[in-house]
């Protein structure tokens, strides 16, 4: 109800019933507005915009080859900046994660350690959904994809702490379930100058495995379990954000293995792979009450 009215996807997009990217895709362009150039690679954000000659949206958007997005993006703020419009349009790259934390990483690299003025955003639904659930760097440990039909044996890439080593001012997770979080943040970085960084948690109902209806809930399990942490970095200060922080207490935390229950993908995993799971999540946050004292 808090989130401005105006729509900048028009309605029966050719996205699945309950897709999470389509949601955040909503979100972010409520605020950034009309002012926004998108730069998308192949992923079902493609889907989205629909065939040649249609797109589903009001802003205008380029779809770059898989590889290229950080590169397009810098390409197109170039372009911006010697038409003096730099301060007028934002610029937003809108990736999956197989085009963010495996295909177009050198791209992103390239990109923000350019200090390119934009905003890259990956919605992560944890596998190559578009081209029928492969595994990428982001699937996390012991999701069965058609490519780990055994389970994947590795976790997640931690592509925020890659994007920090990099130095650049805005670093930000979110997830749909949490809308005004999410809003909040798109807001803020499109002020600040320089590369922005976001990583966003998108439920996937045919790739992950559960009903339509219970994308949110199962966002909010992803949040309430500990297994996703929402949080910001900005100029190296690294803040939890409200829907996150009482998680820091793991008192708090939803036993992991309701999240993992309610999805196919984590179906037949063992009592040891779960209790690899526990100590996975108390290490991150272990990790970011350490780095919160040394703040202090
Ligand atoms: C160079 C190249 N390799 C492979 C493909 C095929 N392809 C299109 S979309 C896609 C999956 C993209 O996965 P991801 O980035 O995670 O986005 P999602 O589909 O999950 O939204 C692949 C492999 C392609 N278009 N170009
Ligand atoms: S496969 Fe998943 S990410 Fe792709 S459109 Fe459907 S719900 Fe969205
Ligand atoms: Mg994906």
């Amino acid at each position: 109800m808090d989130l401005p009215e105006e729509e900048f996807i028009y309605p029966g997009t050719r996205a699945c019933a309950g897709c999470g990217m389509a949601l955040i895709y909503r979100i972010a362009l409520k605020a950034l507005g009309a002012k926004t150039l998108v730069t998308v690679p192949a992923s079902c954000l493609t889907v989205l915009h629909g065939m040649q000659g249609f797109c589903s949206t009001k802003v205008s958007v380029y779809h770059t080859p898989f590889a290229t997005t950080g590169a397009s993006a810098s390409g197109i703020v170039a372009s911006l900046e010697d038409k003096g419009l730099e301060n007028e349009i934002t610029v937003l790259a809108f990736a999956g994660d197989g085009g963010t934390t495996d295909i177009g990483i050198q791209a992103l690299s390239g990109a923000v350690e350019r200090g390119t003025n934009f905003i890259y955003a990956c919605y992560d639904n944890e596998a190559y959904m578009n081209t029928g659930v492969q595994r990428s760097g982001s699937t996390p440990y012991g999701v069965k994809t058609t490519t780990t039909p055994e389970g994947k044996l590795s976790h997640k890439k931690d592509m925020p702490k890659i994007l920090e080593a990099h130095g650049i001012p805005y670093i930000a997770t979110g997830i749909a379930s949490y809308p005004l979080d999410l809003f909040e943040k798109f807001k803020k970085a499109r002020t600040i100058h320089g590369s922005k960084y976001f990583h966003i948690l998108s439920p996937c109902p045919p790739g992950w495995g559960y009903d339509p209806k219970d994308t949110i809930s199962i966002g909010r399990l992803a949040v309430q379990t500990g297994f996703w942490i929402l949080y910001e970095i900005e100029n190296g200060i690294f803040k939890l954000s409200k829907p996150s922080s009482r998680y820091l207490d793991p008192l708090k935390r939803k036993p992991i293995e309701e999240y993992l229950k309610a999805q196919k993908r984590f179906s037949e995993m063992t009592q040891q792979q779960i209790k690899v799971y526990k100590v996975y999540i108390d290490n991150m946050w272990k990790d970011i009450k350490r780095r919160i004292e040394c703040q202090n």
